[in-house]
């Protein structure tokens, strides 16, 4: 008896092995059945014939689904997430004969036991994310292959030459230095986010797969009716967040991953870059030539020619041979100075930084323990391995002391990583993860953000007060807690004009709301009208730089001749006057994850027409542009959502919910620089009616000048609420109620205009008068007030508009009309 149960048992032992082999040799094994289940600590475990699984419910994001094929869940390796994770919600369990519902709130979690397959279920019962193979693998690789709704549109995965919508498409994740890309075909490239938000009948969810090794993303390019997820390797854990907003979606997601913080308000002045601008007299004659010409500048950047011998933390003497004092002369004049670093260093043993990594055994190693070398600008390099805390530590204080100079930001190139030969590290190398040692393949994607959070904790462990600023190129979800971003090498074709507004609004759909584009066009030389038209959309970017490589033409704003010279220069003081605006849409992402570039889909969920479009953004919460992408065009085509809109630069209403067709001019002003159109109405801007918006007189740089007053622009004809947000714009006390947020609620009807001011905040240092002015009223109004108080108000019959002052302390204007 006894001897026979030991037989079955090594009988079923065999046949167990034999599938396993098979599994492991080549075909993918999906979850099977489910078996049991129990719940720990809020957990739910399944046991399933071929996998666990474990369910939690994190509060104010939603389930996260966690699958293990080896029967053992290792501790959750987590760059991407928040260190404070949201605590887990209780989860009730229900049978029922079909399924068994997992419930936390009124979000439901349909699970079919035979084989086993969830679907998310919202609390209106509609279902998302429907299992249709489910969770499998094939060894260490994994795979989650969910059904597809073919009305569904698909945004996300950050950055990427393509069209918003993934739908019909397959995308690779594997951070990837490729320069020149190319409209609808270049993938992967510099960035990846695991993450998508999916849209149909004006329902939004998200889905993060918090894992960082190479993965492809299948929206129906190989296989129409689902949509795959397949990675080299890693867990397949993924949470599910449901809106049924996207502002929603990214509210909850950027909870989970964080969201960016304000940075140095100087950050969103206007930068001028280029590869590279040496020696010093070069730079300071451009710094010179920007205050001359009253174009206002903030930033200026040194490119890897500022280095000896591109080694990281040193100056080229013959071109740099007084840095300290040149950076603080430059100061002196407004100018922040922000300057390149690559993560390679060059293996030089006269080197101090190469040799400080090689004692303290900082640098990524060959699989037999010795130190990887790769080739990249310096030469032979070893890159620093950022997964160890020490390396953060040592970075982070060279970083530090590297600013301490007189250096004012760091902008992280070439952390794909790039290496030249074979493009990346080979997966073989190691990193040591403070013990748990993994490769290249997991770090790959990480190894920018890494970067990037060594940078920034440095500067924060030195100088927990001020606002860090890091560009970095290659990132991953979560990188938004530590940098800015660039779309890389584009090239001055007007297929990249097109690309920048998709690029930079899709990342701010993957969380990260601080992007931008080389303005211009990094490789190429462009023309006067393409610099003009990819000026005009980035000076309404949230991060706005003009660079170019070498071997182009000279790419100042100035250099395109006469008539452009005066528009580029209208155009970039036209972003110090809407600087307040875009403070505000920066301070609104700390508070809900919101983009400050946004799609149109975001305000107009509700209407399908939205989903589509890729080249016009609103700004903030009310201002809508819809720039011109193509040579020789005048007029622009545009589709204006339901509502009522003014013309930003003329002031003309417009009724929404159509297209309509506006004029965009290319020459906007004669060659004499006499005026014949506005100069910035090349650039069709909107206005929604309702709104106040908040503009300042230009300044060279910012906090070039004490600003005590404002202009708000009030458009009669709705009802709306509008934000100011001011700040001392370097410090992190406004972390502590030191800001003051201002909220505008207009009320409208035929008779009234009502404007309801209320603040926020204990900031005592913004401005103290605001210089109304209502746009819009047809007629000279019977009465103006101000807290009660007539005031006295000036109405000018030729533009309709009425024009006031009040306090910053008001709490109500009344205009009766
Ligand atoms: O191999 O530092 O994207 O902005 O000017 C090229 C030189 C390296 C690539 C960056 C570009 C930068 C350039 N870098």
């Amino acid at each position: 008896m006894k001897n026979k149960r030991v037989v079955f048992v090594l009988i079923l032992f065999l046949a167990a092995g034999c599938v396993s082999t098979f599994a492991q040799s080549g075909v993918y094994r999906f979850a099977g059945n489910l078996r049991s289940y129990k719940k720990v600590d809020n957990v739910v475990e399944v046991r399933l014939d071929n996998a666990k699984v474990r369910i939690a419910y994190l509060k104010g994001v939603g389930f996260r689904i966690r699958y293990s094929f080896t029967g053992k869940f290792g501790p959750m390796l987590s760059y991407a997430t928040v260190e404070d994770m949201p605590p887990k919600e209780n989860i009730k369990i229900e049978k029922n004969v079909s399924a068994l519902l997992l419930k936390a709130g009124d979000e439901i979690l349909r699970i079919q036991r035979s084989p086993f397959r969830i679907t998310y279920e919202s609390a209106d019962g509609d279902q998302f994310m429907k299992d249709s193979f489910g969770a499998g693998h094939q060894g260490d690789k994994i795979c989650h292959m969910v059904q597809r709704d073919q009305d569904e549109v698909y945004y996300g995965l950050g950055e990427r030459p393509y069209q918003m919508n993934r739908a019909g498409a397959t995308f690779t994740l594997w951070n990837t230095d490729h320069g020149g890309y190319l409209s609808g075909s270049t993938d992967p490239l510099y960035q990846s986010y695991p993450f998508y938000i999916g849209l149909a009948n004006n329902k939004a969810y998200g889905v993060f797969y918090n894992n960082s090794y190479k993965t492809t993303f299948d929206f129906g390019g190989q296989l129409k009716t689902h949509i795959g997820y397949y990675s080299e390797g890693g867990e397949l854990c993924y949470y599910v967040i449901y809106g049924p907003g996207i502002k929603e979606v990214l509210q909850k997601y950027t909870r989970l991953t964080g969201r960016a913080p304000l940075p140095p308000k100087w950050a969103l002045g206007y930068q001028q870059s280029r590869y590279s601008y040496y020696p010093a007299e070069e730079l300071k004659l451009i710094a010179r030539q920007f205050r001359a010409r009253k174009i206002p500048c903030d930033v200026l950047y040194l490119d890897i020619d500022y280095m000896h011998g591109y080694r990281d933390f040193t100056w080229n003497k013959n071109f740099f041979p007084h840095p300290t004092k040149m950076l603080s002369e430059l100061k002196k004049e407004g100018f922040k100075v922000v300057t390149i670093i690559d993560p390679g260093i060059k293996k030089d043993s006269t080197y101090s930084v190469y040799n400080s990594g090689l004692e303290k055994n900082l640098y990524v190693k060959y699989p037999n323990g010795t130190n990887y070398t790769g080739v990249v600008w310096p030469g032979k390099v070893a890159f620093p391995d950022f997964s160890k805390n020490e390396t953060d530590t040592w970075w982070g204080n060279l970083v530090y002391n590297w600013e301490q100079k007189g250096v004012s930001g760091v902008w992280l190139d070439m952390n794909e990583p790039s290496v030249f030969g074979g493009k990346t590290m080979p997966d073989i190398v190691l990193f040591n993860n403070d013990g748990h040692e993994t490769s290249h393949l997991q770090m790959h994607n990480i190894y920018g953000l890494l970067e990037a959070k060594a940078t920034y904790n440095g500067m924060m462990r030195h100088e927990p007060n001020k606002r860090p600023f890091i560009l970095t190129r290659a990132g991953f979800s979560g990188t938004q807690r530590y940098a800015a971003m660039w779309t890389g090498d584009n090239v001055a074709r007007w297929q990249d004009v097109g690309l920048t507004m998709p690029m930079v609004m899709a990342e701010g759909l993957a969380g990260e709301p601080f992007d931008g584009f080389d303005i211009g066009g990094f490789g190429g030389s462009p023309t006067g009208e393409l610099y003009m038209r990819f000026l005009q959309i980035g000076v309404l970017m949230p991060f706005c730089r003009t660079h170019s490589s070498k071997g182009t033409v000279e790419q100042q704003p100035w250099d395109y001749g006469h008539m452009y010279t005066f528009i580029n220069t209208k155009l970039i003081r036209f972003r110090y006057k809407i600087l307040p605006d875009l403070y505000t849409a920066f301070y609104e992402h700390t508070q809900t994850g919101s983009p400050i570039i946004r799609p149109l889909v975001w305000d107009f969920q509700n209407d399908p027409s939205t989903y589509n479009i890729n080249d016009q953004f609103m700004l903030g919460d009310h201002l809508m542009a819809a720039p011109v992408i193509h040579q020789g065009e005048n007029n622009r085509t545009l589709y204006l959502p339901k509502g009522e809109w003014y013309g930003f630069f003329n002031d003309s209403t417009y009724s929404g919910g159509r297209e309509i067709t506006v004029p965009a001019p290319i020459r906007a002003v004669d060659t004499y620089n006499k005026i014949y159109t506005h100069p910035l109405q090349g650039l069709p801007l909107f206005v929604q009616a309702g709104s106040v918006i908040p503009m300042q007189e230009v300044q060279q740089y910012i906090g070039q000048k004490h600003i005590t007053s404002m202009t708000l622009r009030v458009y009669n004809g709705a009802s709306a609420k509008s934000e100011l947000y001011e700040d001392d714009g370097h410090t992190q006390d406004y972390r502590h109620g030191q800001y003051r947020l201002t909220t505008f609620m207009t009320k409208s009807d035929n008779d009234h205009l009502d404007i309801d001011l209320k603040r926020d905040g204990t900031y005592t240092g913004g401005v103290s008068t605001f210089d109304v002015k209502v746009i819009g009223l047809h007629h000279a109004p019977q009465s103006t007030t101000v807290d009660g108080k007539s005031v006295d108000a000036h109405y000018d019959s030729d533009t309709g508009i009425l024009e006031f002052k009040i306090s910053a302390d008001a709490n109500s204007i009344a205009i009766q009309k």
